[in-house]
């Protein structure tokens, strides 16, 4: 019999991100700051789940925490499983449907809106890049 081999732990990470629109119809882009994982890259606003959280009360929370913002959810978008060496992360996409209050990236993050057909543009972390298609962007 062979020996067993170690199972990797691997952590499950639940992560709820929005699509936040602005008058003009740009979307909202943070650059995640330096120290955490995927640092400089450009991501849809939002974060981890938290035990007893629905997806859009979770969103709604983080979204106002990051960027000071009050905001209705709207459609799902799309759900993306990304495994990474040390975890595996499911990123649960949704519009954002009206917010009220100016975006501010209030942890220090820098922010830009983008027009649909730019984002492409943009280095993303890997569970963010399909959600550019998902959206109808080549
Ligand atoms: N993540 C990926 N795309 C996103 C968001 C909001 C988060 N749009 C990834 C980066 C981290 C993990 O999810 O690996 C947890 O996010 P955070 O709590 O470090 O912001
Ligand atoms: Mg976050």
């Amino acid at each position: 019999m062979s020996a067993p081999v170690a199972e990797p732990a691997r952590r499950s990470i639940e992560v709820v991100a929005g699509v936040i629109r602005d008058a003009r119809g740009r979307i909202l882009l943070a650059r995640r700051t330096e120290g955490r994982d995927l640092a400089g890259r450009w991501e849809f606003p939002g974060g981890k789940r938290e035990p007893g959280e629905s997806p859009e009360g979770a969103l709604v929370r983080e979204l106002r925490e990051e960027l000071g913002i009050e905001a209705e959810i709207g459609d799902h978008v799309i759900t993306v499983p990304q495994q990474y060496p040390d975890k595996h992360l499911s990123l649960d996409v949704r519009e954002v449907r009206a917010f009220s209050g100016t975006a501010r990236g209030r942890e220090g993050q820098a922010l830009v809106w983008v027009p649909p057909h730019k984002l492409a543009a943009y280095e993303m972390p890997p569970a963010d890049v399909p959600v550019v298609a998902a959206l109808g962007q080549p």
